[in-house]
């Protein structure tokens, strides 16, 4: 127990101090010693990019520490990815269309959400980062999901969401599609303002909200 929780510390460090090498190998030690795939997840990997968010806020961080923490949370989720999919595999539930606003390069929580509902067993068609109005609009006329899904992370990108609501109403796809918004300065508050048809919180309430709205 006591080397289970040394263990996790070390990987919560590695990606606070940006250790790229050696990640996958911690987070398959972790997973060898029977923690679960979510629990390294919620409890370790979350939380070490919290505490680089705050590093940063406090002007102790730069953008490049910031960003190869980041590539450490994403080299240790890509180990984590198979068994948090497997985790909660079903049949295709829908098929959901999912991307980054314009403007915003922030992805781990966009590709977390999109992992969580591949393992729910939607289909997600996942478009990357600064995707504009026009490109969602595009994705939407060609692949005709249940969902459009966008994420923002910050305040000053979120602001596109509505822009890609208005889109999608003037291609006349708007009641063809559900619309989910998620990210952190994104609020239910904003959802209802903007016009979506949800928001979610985390990853977890992601998909139990995919479901919902179909
Ligand atoms: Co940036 N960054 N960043 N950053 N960054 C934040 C977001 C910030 C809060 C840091 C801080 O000041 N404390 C701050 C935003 C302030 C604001 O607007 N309120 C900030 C800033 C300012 C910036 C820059 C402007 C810095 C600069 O250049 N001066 C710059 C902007 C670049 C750009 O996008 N144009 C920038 C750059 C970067 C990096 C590129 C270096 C890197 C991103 C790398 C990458 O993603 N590939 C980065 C990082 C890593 C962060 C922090 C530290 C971590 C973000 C993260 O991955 N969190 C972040 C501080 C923080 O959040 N603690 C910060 C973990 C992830 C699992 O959580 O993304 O919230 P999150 O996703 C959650 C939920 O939000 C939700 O579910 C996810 C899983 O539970 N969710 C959805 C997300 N999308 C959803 C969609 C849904 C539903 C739920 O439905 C569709």
């Amino acid at each position: 127990m006591a080397d289970q929780e040394a263990l996790l510390d070390k990987i919560k460090q590695a990606v606070v101090a940006g250790e790229v090498e050696g990640i996958a190998e911690l987070t398959k030690q972790a997973l060898a010693q029977g923690i679960g795939a979510r629990d390294i997840l919620e409890q370790v990997l979350i939380p070490a990019m919290d505490i680089v968010g705050e590093e940063y806020e406090r002007g102790d961080r730069y953008v490049p520490e910031m960003l190869i923490s980041a590539e450490t949370m994403k080299a240790s989720m890509a180990v984590l990815k198979p068994l948090l999919v497997e985790a909660g595999k079903a049949r295709s539930k829908g098929k959901v269309v999912i991307g980054t606003v314009e403007g915003d390069l922030h992805d781990i929580g966009k590709n977390l959400v999109a992992m969580m509902l591949e393992g729910a067993g939607f289909e997600v068609i996942n478009l990357g980062v600064e995707v504009t109005a026009k490109e969602f609009v595009k994705a939407a006329k060609e692949h005709e999901p249940d969902i459009v899904g966008m994420s923002a992370l910050l305040t000053t990108t979120m602001i596109h969401m509505p822009e890609v609501i208005e889109a999608l109403k003037q291609a006349g796809l708007r009641d063809k599609v559900k619309v989910m918004i998620g990210g952190a300065p994104v609020t239910q508050e904003y959802a209802d303002k903007i016009g979506a048809d949800g928001y979610a919180p985390d990853a977890a309430s992601a998909t139990k909200l995919a479901k919902s709205l179909l």
